[in-house]
């Protein structure tokens, strides 16, 4: 019997283990989701946003790494996946987008809802195309799935809804589409280079990324070898981070001293599986050796001496034998004496003050932490829950931490969550969420209802978009336009059919977290945050001191001279000069 293109569409996708797919149909989609009944053994995983949609495959595929499915109607449908798609794909992680499209005659007349998908998903996606006759099925699809797989990123197949009811020529066959393991490292003289770099360098400091996954020991051999301490960029630190007696912190923006002090202080930088984009914290007048799988990657940052094409795994393991073991342990020991005091200055922040309200965002995210199951899965909001997650979650190579890191989307963590619960189901999943973030996709708390997913979403209820007030007063402007008029998101919760509670002091937290993790279903805890916790970054430039002065005078001038006590009662008690 011949199969519709449809038909052949899900076969291709059973056949290559795809278990879910993400969306909200429409008439344009039924054919699929039609097939998709049909067919059985593939869930449709419904969504209130399509946006939603992609930002859960996008999780999936993180956690998983194999290929994860979204889906979406013409025109407004499928345009609601793009800021989902852009973060897959700026991730680099494998999604496929099935984009239905308006019926092919109508094409070009601006017909109901026309959008011209192959245009707008162009941007965010390593293949885009459009199936305009039967016979491309399913070879466009299977080419979109292992481009997607293979290069990283998004396919997008766009097919006009009339088309997915076509028939496919007779013969046609579902094949699987699965990852293909490879050995990817750079050539002998690159590397004999390279080590001549690192063993004539007194100082060698590694900075890892997400490029590390999977080659934790390699990572260890190496800086043993070097005697370098290793810091991180924020989406490494679930890989990098645990049983690493090497580990000085991270870098960057959101990040601690200790880390930039290891990457100013280093004669030779050795990064490691990382794009960490701020170029002002690289060092300056040092060689540096950039090891990435994409080529292309490569120097985008920082002038590169020594490229190495590879991945972390593979070319560390051809590299170390070419390293001479280093004896001298003194910039290893005093970047790590470093990290240990900044340490231990940051956990003093997390301490209760056990009537305290609001609640210090940092003893929050280190309650969490706490609390939080040893193999619990976490995705974090863009803003300030990303500083409190990098500083206090701490990883241990079995949990795993989920956020917009490369395209810093609001609104992530819950909908990421989704793609992590429904394709872990037996794990904890726990958002960091902001009150401005989990506004954003409210809908999404309704998904967690319909399709039983047991996630807990945790509310830093600062009242403001904090993150956004912060970089005002870095660049000395008077806050404005971010504050919250909030409604009581645990209500909401609980109107919902989640467990809600809100926590007003410190000492009520404990007790209110415990009791929603063990809730056998999806819960909400709204905590009442301090709105002016200070975040500063590890590295204050001159502009930003001067900017932080501009805006302390301007915010009195303009009458608000309040918030500057609160901010001071919120920080000065915890200021330390080094
Ligand atoms: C979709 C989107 N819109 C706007 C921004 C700019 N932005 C970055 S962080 C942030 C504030 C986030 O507020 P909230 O979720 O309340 O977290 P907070 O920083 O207050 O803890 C904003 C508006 C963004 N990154 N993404
Ligand atoms: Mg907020």
């Amino acid at each position: 019997m011949a199969s519709t293109v449809a038909e052949i569409a899900v076969a291709t996708l059973k056949a290559s283990g795809v278990q879910r797919v993400y969306g909200i149909p429409g008439d344009s989609l039924n054919g699929f989701t039609d097939a998709l009944r049909r067919a059985g053994g593939i869930a449709w995983e419904h969504v209130r946003h399509e946006e939603a949609a992609a930002f859960a495959a996008a999780a999936e595929a993180a956690l998983t790494g194999e290929l994860a499915v979204c889906a979406a109607s013409c025109g407004p449908g499928n345009l609601h996946l793009i800021n989902g798609l852009y973060d897959a794909n700026r991730s680099r992680v494998p999604v496929l987008a099935i984009a239905s499209h308006i019926p092919g005659d109508e094409i070009g007349s601006e017909y109901f809802q026309e959008t011209h998908p192959q245009n707008l998903f162009q941007e965010c996606s390593v293949y885009c195309e459009l199936v305009g006759e039967p016979e491309q099925m399913p070879r466009v699809l299977e080419i979109a799935m292992r481009t997607a797989l293979a290069r990283g990123g998004v396919g997008v197949v766009v097919v006009p809804g009339d088309v997915f009811f076509a028939d496919v020529p007779s013969g046609a066959k579902a094949v699987p589409i699965r990852p293909a393991p490879s050995v990817i490292r750079p050539d002998d003289a690159s590397l004999a280079t390279a080590a001549q770099v690192l063993n004539s360098a007194h100082r060698v400091t590694i900075l890892a990324g997400a490029g590390c996954a999977g080659a934790h020991q390699q990572l260890i051999d190496i800086a043993g070898a070097l005697q370098a301490p290793v810091l991180h960029a924020f989406r490494g630190k679930e890989f990098v981070e645990y049983d690493n007696r090497f580990d000085v912190g991270m870098t960057g923006l959101i990040g601690f001293s200790s880390g930039y002090r290891a990457m100013e202080h280093c004669d030779a930088l050795l990064m490691l599986g990382t794009d960490f984009p701020y170029r002002p914290f690289y060092p300056r007048g040092v060689p540096v050796i950039q090891v990435d799988v994409r080529g292309e990657q490569i120097g985008r940052r920082v002038p590169v001496d020594v490229p190495l094409v590879g991945t972390v795994r593979d070319t560390v393991d051809a590299l170390l034998p070419l390293i001479t073991a280093k004896t001298d342990s003194a910039h290893l020991d005093r970047m790590t004496a470093h990290y240990r005091r900044a340490r231990a200055r940051l956990d003093r922040l997390a301490e209760s003050r056990r009537a305290r309200s609001p609640l210090h965002p940092q003893y929050l995210a280190a309650t969490v932490g706490k609390l939080a199951a040893e193999d619990a899965i976490f995705t974090v909001d863009v803003g300030t829950p990303c500083i409190w997650a990098a500083r206090y979650l701490r990883m241990n190579g079995i949990r795993r931490l989920v956020g917009s890191f490369n395209h810093g989307s609001m609104a992530n963590a819950l909908p990421q969550a989704i793609g992590a619960q429904a394709s872990q189901p037996g794990r904890q999943v726990v958002t960091l969420s902001g009150d401005g973030g989990v506004a954003m996709l409210l809908g999404e708390l309704i998904t967690l209802r319909q399709l039983h997913l047991p996630v807990k979403v945790v509310v830093f209820n600062n009242g403001a978009l904090s993150f956004v007030e912060l970089e005002m007063k870095a660049a000395g402007i008077v806050t404005y336009g971010t504050d919250l008029d909030n409604p009581d998101f645990a209500g909401i919760a609980r109107a919902v059919g989640l467990f809600g509670a809100r926590v007003e002091k410190a000492g009520e937290l404990d007790a209110v977290l415990r009791a929603a993790f063990a809730h056998d279903g999806p819960a909400l805890v709204d905590v009442h945050t301090d709105r002016h916790e200070l975040s500063l970054p590890p590295k204050l430039t001159y502009g930003e001191i001067k900017g932080f002065t501009l805006y302390a005078t301007r915010t009195i001038l303009s009458g608000d001279g309040d918030e500057l006590i609160d901010l001071a009662k919120s920080n000065l008690r915890d200021l330390e000069v080094e």
